[in-house]
């Protein structure tokens, strides 16, 4: 089960060269006045579900640091700053540092040759899923397991680097409470998550949606709801049948840049 519980985000702004950060993808060109846009949307839907966000400054020397959450991984103990897989998101994570500093007492880091990407972490309670990514290497992982460990929280690696249109883990995995995990077809058979509840997202939906989903498996429970990106009835009515109640948010122009809803922020 997800602790779900937060009183604190922290978010930074996207910045006027936010487009030349990386992507894969091929969806366009994010607007910038787009993308502010549904940022401010997103941190008033945290702002509704009871959280304090604090907004960082756009940073100009990094155009992929609005995602925050690949700069940190927060349990109830201690924040464990990460060493991004990508070279150019490394200068990303002392001013996120300095940000938790007011907040925890117990810091730790992932070293040299470790490399980890918060978004390759999937909190699940009193468990965490580690995924082993392009962005996130087994060395990495296992440092992050010890300091799990440490801090009284069993883990287990989840390797996505086979699976087409992961970059983290949790693009394809989230963990939204009650025992529920929403997750890609690809994953649903490992296992590592025969023991929860699988709401699956198909690449290929059938009914009232028929275009693919697969992007919404990164949703985010926050406190009462489950954040996800809008335009994926499927899953949202998946989740309302089983009592979750939904947010939908506008995310295309952070899609189009590889990213998710989680990735937005640090939740704690
Ligand atoms: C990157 O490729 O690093 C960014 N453009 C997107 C990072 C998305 N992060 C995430 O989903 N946790």
């Amino acid at each position: 089960m997800s602790a779900s519980e937060f009183t604190n985000a922290i978010v930074r702004l996207p910045g006027a060269n936010f487009a030349d950060g990386l992507t894969s993808g091929n969806l366009g060109k994010p607007s910038y006045a787009e993308a502010l846009a549904q940022h401010g949307a997103y941190c008033s839907a945290l702002e509704r579900c009871g959280l304090r966000v604090l907004a960082l400054e756009a940073d100009l020397q990094h155009p992929d640091s609005t995602f925050v959450e690949d700069t940190a991984v927060i349990t109830s103990r201690s924040a464990i700053l990460t060493r991004p897989g990508a070279e150019s998101r490394r200068g990303e994570v002392g001013a996120i540092r300095e940000a938790l500093r007011p907040f925890f007492e117990v810091f730790r880091q992932i070293e040299a040759p470790g490399t980890l990407d918060g978004g390759d972490v999937c909190d699940a309670g009193s468990h965490f899923f580690i995924g082993v990514s392009h962005r996130t290497n087994e060395d990495g992982a296992r440092q992050l397991a010890a300091f799990l460990a440490a801090d009284g929280f069993s883990s287990s690696i989840v390797d996505v680097r086979g699976i087409k249109g992961a970059l983290h883990l949790k693009s394809a995995l989230a963990c939204v409470g009650e025992n529920h995990l929403v997750l890609w077809d690809a994953l649903a058979d490992l296992p590592q998550f025969r023991a929860w509840d699988l709401i699956r997202v198909a690449p290929k939906g059938i009914g009232i949606a028929a275009n693919d989903e697969s992007y919404a498996a990164n949703c985010v429970r926050v406190n009462g709801s489950v954040l996800l990106p809008s335009g994926r009835p499927r899953l949202e009515s998946e989740l309302q049948r089983r009592g979750y109640k939904t947010l939908c948010l506008e995310m295309s122009e952070f899609e189009k840049m590889d990213g998710g809803l989680s990735c937005l922020s640090l939740r704690f």
